[in-house]
């Protein structure tokens, strides 16, 4: 039987997902499993670069392990798993550090962003890219699903990758990303030309997944639109970024292909287009909501999966590092 090609996906614990996070990455790791070997992280280190009181990071990885399972993960035949309870990643992050060029780190779009928002400015957010390189390269993976913010992370990657390979041979896979192209970055809703994000301090920017049904009806009937006259509801994302959000929520919640939400809504107008995303959208966060409370409530289930991902990733993850220890010469 032909060996199924790897895919190597993450999420950080660090609050509840957003709409996002579920259209640009959990969503297309539930449809990856039928075609792929998925490993699947919950990236908690990564998740270091912020403060995190213990108490709530502890709750965040269980209520993000429970998120995945809910969004349809299937651990028994595929890898979830903790990212700090294979300490791999820890030891191939250091080496790779050293592979890495300081220049190219530095103009990381995203440790620029995070720099300016952050009064915590740390080397680990600066590392960020690395450890993530580490991540990735430990499994031989082939694709990465990740939405539009992580490309520059991914060529990165495959630059480190690349350079290694080049003095040593071919240890590392290169891989490739894989997008979704039409929810691949899913925008704040009060500022349509940025990335909706988790830890935004302003929650009308976001749906969260545990948003209510009164919540998600204020925040998308708040949503920027346009004031283009008559009503147009067009996909472009220059011209018209808040209503191709919409648009874009509401194709990847129903199905529905972003051609066929614009023939549906063919001289109609925004509140109309608002009405159909509020009315999907609390549809599917209900039902997902029942099966992450279903998964949520027994936590020793969810310890087992840790353990079982944590071992099972282990053992590939040890094979990728002998081989890196041998060709540099630390192992005897
Ligand atoms: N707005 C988004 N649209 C599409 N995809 C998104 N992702 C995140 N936001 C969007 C994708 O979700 C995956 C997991 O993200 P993460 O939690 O590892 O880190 P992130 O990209 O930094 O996500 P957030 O929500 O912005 O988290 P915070 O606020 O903690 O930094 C990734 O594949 C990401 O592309």
């Amino acid at each position: 039987m032909k060996k199924k090609k790897i895919v190597f996906s993450a999420i950080q614990p660090t609050g509840l997902p957003t709409i996002g996070n579920y259209i640009g990455a959990l969503s297309q790791w539930k449809k990856l499993q039928k075609k792929y070997f998925c490993i699947y992280c919950i990236a908690d280190l990564h998740a270091l670069t912020i403060y995190q009181k213990k108490y709530i990071l502890n709750k965040n990885i269980l209520d993000t392990l429970s998120i995945c399972l809910a969004c349809g993960i299937n651990p028994k035949k595929n890898i979830i798993f903790i990212q700090s309870h294979v300490p791999q990643h820890s030891q191939l992050n250091w080496i790779l550090n050293c592979f890495t060029n300081f220049g190219k780190l530095n103009r990381m779009n995203q440790f620029k962003e995070k720099k300016n928002l952050n009064q915590n400015i740390n080397v680990g957010l600066f590392n960020y890219p690395v450890l993530m390189a580490a991540d990735i390269l430990l499994y031989k993976t082939n694709k990465v699903p990740i939405g539009r913010d992580q490309i520059q992370h991914i060529e990165l990657v495959r630059n480190i990758a690349h350079k290694f390979n080049n003095i040593y041979g071919d240890i590392f896979n290169i891989p490739e990303k894989k997008l979704n192209n039409y929810g691949s970055c899913i925008t704040s809703l009060l500022n349509p030309v940025k990335k909706m994000s988790k830890s935004d301090p302003n929650k009308n920017n976001i749906i969260s997944l545990f948003d209510n049904d009164i919540i998600i009806r204020k925040k998308i009937s708040n949503a920027i639109t346009d004031s283009d006259f008559p009503p147009n509801i067009q996909y472009n994302l220059y011209k018209k970024p808040g209503i191709s959000n919409l648009i874009s929520i509401l194709s990847n919640i129903t199905g529905d292909s972003i051609k066929q939400v614009e023939l549906n809504f063919i001289n109609k107008n925004y509140n109309n287009l608002k009405e159909s995303v509020i009315y999907n959208l609390c549809i599917f966060l209900k039902n997902l909501r029942k099966r992450y409370d279903f998964y949520r409530r027994d936590e020793v289930y969810l310890k087992n999966i840790m353990i079982n991902g944590a071992k099972k990733a282990k053992k590939n993850a040890k094979i990728t590092l002998k081989s890196v220890y041998d060709v540099l010469g630390l192992n005897f």
